[in-house]
């Protein structure tokens, strides 16, 4: 007990001691234009995240060619995100559209919509449209819209992968 007392003492009047020279001598200080740890601004930062709408202007509707459309749209990077984008149905909508993922990419090859999973009904596109973050690094991940027992995944061509690569850095930002 008297041993623990008596290094936290000896710490203290070291700690003291270390202050004061900080103080005395403007060479610890961060104001000289040599600081440690550097500021931010001084080396790479990471690219932030981007959202994407998914077809761009044509959003998220049946017979546009949404592989074309990631192909050309990519890279994408984890914490990227998707924004799918679609009327809720209607009187003036009969055929609304959703978002599933699939577990594969052969049921996606296939358009097997039972071993999909819905993350978005057909009402959640409306308004500012339905937001997919891609949070896992290294992941391949298949879409599809899920209406009409996979027509629309399949003939209208409402399907496409991704990959989330890790996200770049960049120097100076
Ligand atoms: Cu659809």
């Amino acid at each position: 007990m008297a041993m623990k007392f008596g290094g936290a003492m000896v710490l203290a009047v070291i700690a003291s001691v270390m202050m004061g020279a900080s103080m005395a001598y403007p060479g610890w200080n961060n104001n000289n234009g040599y600081a440690w740890p550097p500021k931010q601004a001084d080396g790479p930062t990471e690219v932030p995240p981007k959202k994407v709408i998914v077809g761009g202007s044509e959003n998220w509707h049946f017979g546009f060619d949404y592989s074309a459309w990631a192909h050309k749209s990519g890279p994408f990077y984890v914490n990227d995100t998707l924004v799918f984008k679609y009327d809720p149905p209607s009187d003036n909508n009969t055929h609304p559209h959703s978002v599933y993922v699939f577990p594969s990419f052969w049921s996606y090859m296939r358009c097997d919509l039972k071993r999909a999973t819905m993350v978005a009904n057909v009402s959640d596109g409306a308004g500012d449209g339905f937001e997919f973050t891609l949070s896992q690094t290294w992941k391949f991940y298949f879409f599809a819209c899920g209406q009409s027992g996979g027509f629309h995944c399949s003939t209208g061509k409402m399907r496409f992968s991704v990959v989330s690569l890790p996200r770049p850095w960049k120097w100076h930002g």
